[in-house]
């Protein structure tokens, strides 16, 4: 049969199967190949589920982590249920055209609330050679969000769906999607197949979920992990409540005209007047937020937009102008300082400054004629759902909410959570030992997710994995399986239309995969200008913790070593007497 043929044909690296897309994309030969049974211990696959759906000529553009590619595929699905359990989950892989896999298996994550990422980032495995999965974690379809089901009723928390959405889900899409593959795709038992994992924000913590427990990996490309969960789901209340605690409701308007006089004043410090703010710590050091009181803005009214996610975002603004108060740089200072408690010691820390304030926005009453506050939704889900167990995503309140509140919040969510959501454990040695790699970065503009967090989980794996050795030399030794970097100018797993000149890493995962496969481990980040007049333009990213330098308007900066600007991105989270890694 002409399946068999093409398993012994199958040598060296030409290991395609000698079938065509369209000969694979039927569900009678999916089904053919589905993972034997114990191929994960306590799951049953539906044998009659599998459908298949071919798509030719599909094009992969202006994809946030993918080069521009059009490709054909196999979505091919199937279900299945974990024995003892009256569940159902389902997952999706998209298979290439057998003459363009590269014996590559490509996991993949969501953002948000959701744990997969639609077409777009199983496509851009399709571009890379890979056969990419996704999974629904059980939660109902590909597109049902994971707090749809986090509670059975009020009060009872659905702890099969935290542990799902916590690790498990992509961690079973992934050792059964590497068995799918090499039977569908009729890999040699000789012959490496190589797995990858791919996500940003949400994507990104579940991308270190699967670093820090499994095993299953050979490379891992994670941008801006949404991890410290319960530090990080809280720090996006903090902003609406320092503007509660100091009584001052800045218009959009306002803050941005101290971002914008922050950017004009920063840009020049890395060396290169692009309208980038590359050394956002040199920002720390040197600007002062006080020195824009009495700016003058102005805003032209809008049908629509004001950004954040609270109830007010995406309604009318009227026209806005003024000069920039005390009170509101009070606002912006405060926020940029970070959480403290109400003794002084601090309890989380914020964005970097020339990050827009998304956090912060207000929204307009136009019966008063007065910007008022707008809880954010994301931070305010954390409380209401996660930590008080009601079926609300709404916090309609924040009276009596002191920054002590904020702290015991965090303790509570912390210890609920440490164990399937938090996702900060700082030993990688089993990960290391595997000979995997990882690839980590954050745009430093970063306004959902500080770039700080990363800086500090980076710091954490290097201070557990080499307590003995200086920081240059366990840095260097870290940088073995595990560099990080920082990308100028760039916001929450993009690129960032307040600073459009800075590239942003879109082909991070080719360099991964140059990594893992060709042992060409990445000094610099590749990065392409996707905005503005400069767009298409080759940049180069420093690796942490050398920091960019440039002369003129040169795309390659110089990496320079800055004590000062380091230690800028470190802070001691002593309102807690845990470690917080
Ligand atoms: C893949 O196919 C399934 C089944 O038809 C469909 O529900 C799903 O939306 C498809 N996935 C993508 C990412 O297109
Ligand atoms: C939560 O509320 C939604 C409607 O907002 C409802 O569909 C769902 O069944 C409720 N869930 C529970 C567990 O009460
Ligand atoms: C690979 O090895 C397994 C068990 O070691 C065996 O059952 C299977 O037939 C082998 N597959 C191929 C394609 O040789
Ligand atoms: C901020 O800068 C942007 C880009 O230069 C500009 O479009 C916008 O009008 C400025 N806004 C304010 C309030 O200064
Ligand atoms: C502005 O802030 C800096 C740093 O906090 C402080 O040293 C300076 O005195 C302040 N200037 C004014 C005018 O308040
Ligand atoms: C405020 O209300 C007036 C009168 O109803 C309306 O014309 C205007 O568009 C509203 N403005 C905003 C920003 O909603
Ligand atoms: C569950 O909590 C929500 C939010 O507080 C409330 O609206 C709803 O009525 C409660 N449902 C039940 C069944 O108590
Ligand atoms: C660490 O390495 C940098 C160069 O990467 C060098 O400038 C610095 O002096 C070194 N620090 C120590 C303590 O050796
Ligand atoms: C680097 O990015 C450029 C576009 O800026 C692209 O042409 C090139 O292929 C990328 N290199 C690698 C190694 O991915
Ligand atoms: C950098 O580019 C800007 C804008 O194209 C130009 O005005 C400036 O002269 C250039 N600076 C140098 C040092 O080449
Ligand atoms: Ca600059």
């Amino acid at each position: 049969m002409r399946l068999n043929i093409g398993l012994t044909i199958t040598t060296g690296l030409s290991t395609a199967a000698a079938v065509t897309l369209e000969e694979l994309c039927t569900t009678t030969y999916a089904a053919s190949k589905l993972p034997a049974a114990g191929t994960y211990q306590g799951i049953t696959i539906d044998q009659s589920s599998v459908i298949t759906t071919l798509t030719s000529n599909f094009a992969v553009q202006d994809n946030t982590f993918y080069a521009d590619a059009t490709i054909s595929y196999c979505n091919i699905t199937f279900s299945y249920t974990h024995d003892g359990r009256d569940d159902l989950v389902h997952v999706a892989y998209f298979a290439p055209d057998p003459s363009a896999f590269q014996n590559r298996f490509l996991a993949t994550g969501g953002g948000g609330l959701a744990i997969n990422s639609g077409a777009s980032s199983v496509s851009g495995g399709v571009s890379v050679g890979a056969i990419a999965g996704l999974t629904d974690g059980g939660f109902g379809n590909f597109n049902t969000q994971a707090d749809a089901h986090f509670l059975l009723a009020n009060g009872t928390v659905n702890w099969e769906n935290v542990y799902m959405f916590g690790y498990q889900a992509i961690h079973e899409m992934t050792v059964l999607g590497k068995a799918f593959t090499k039977n569908l795709m009729s890999v040699s038992n000789s012959t490496k197949l190589y797995a990858y994992y791919q996500g940003c924000s949400e994507g990104g913590r579940e991308g270190w979920s699967q670093v820090q427990r499994f095993e299953e990996l050979d490379g891992a490309s994670v941008g801006a992990p949404a991890f410290r969960y319960a530090h990080q789901q809280i720090q996006h209340l903090y902003s609406n409540v320092v503007e509660n605690t100091l009584d001052y409701f800045p218009s959009p308007c306002e803050l941005t005209a101290i971002v914008n006089a922050t950017i004009k004043f920063c840009d020049p410090l890395d060396g290169k007047s692009d309208g980038v703010v590359a050394r956002s710590d040199l920002c720390k050091l040197k600007f002062h937020a006080n020195s824009t009181v009495g700016t003058s803005y102005y805003c032209a009214a809008s049908a629509g937009g004001g950004g954040g996610f609270g109830p007010g975002a995406g309604q009318p603004t009227p026209e806005q102008k003024g000069i920039v108060s005390a009170k509101a740089v009070a606002v912006a200072q405060t926020i940029l300082d970070g959480l403290h408690d109400l003794q002084g010691r601090q309890a989380y820390f914020s964005y970097q400054p020339a990050a827009t304030f998304a956090d912060a926005q207000t929204k307009y009453n136009n019966a008063t004629g007065k910007w008022e506050l707008s809880i954010s939704g994301l931070g305010g889900e954390f409380v209401t759902r996660y930590l008080w167990l009601q079926n609300t995503s709404t916090l309609t309140s924040l009276d009596g909410v002191t920054y002590d509140t904020m702290v015991e919040w965090i303790y509570d969510l912390w210890q609920m959570y440490e164990d399937s959501l938090q996702t900060t454990w700082p030993d990688l040695s089993q990960f290391q030992a595997s000979g995997a790699k990882v690839l980590h970065f954050h745009g430093e503009s970063d306004n959902s997710i500080p770039a700080a967090s990363s800086v500090r989980y980076w710091e954490s794996v290097r201070s557990v994995l080499y307590p003995s050795l200086s920081y240059n030399e366990s840095s260097i030794k870290l940088q073995d399986f595990y560099r990080f970097f920082l990308v100028p100018g760039a916001g929450h797993c993009g690129a960032n239309s307040g600073q459009p000149n800075g590239g942003w890493p879109q082909t991070s995962m080719q360099q991964l995969i140059d990594w893992v496969e060709n042992g060409v481990a990445p000094d610099l980040l590749n990065a392409t200008v996707s905005l503005g007049s400069n767009k298409g333009q080759n940049q180069k990213i420093c690796m942490w913790p050398l920091r960019p330098m440039y002369s003129g308007n040169a795309t390659v900066p110089e990496c320079v070593y800055d004590q000062e600007s380091i230690d800028t991105w470190h802070y001691d989270l002593d309102a807690f007497k845990l470690p917080v890694y």
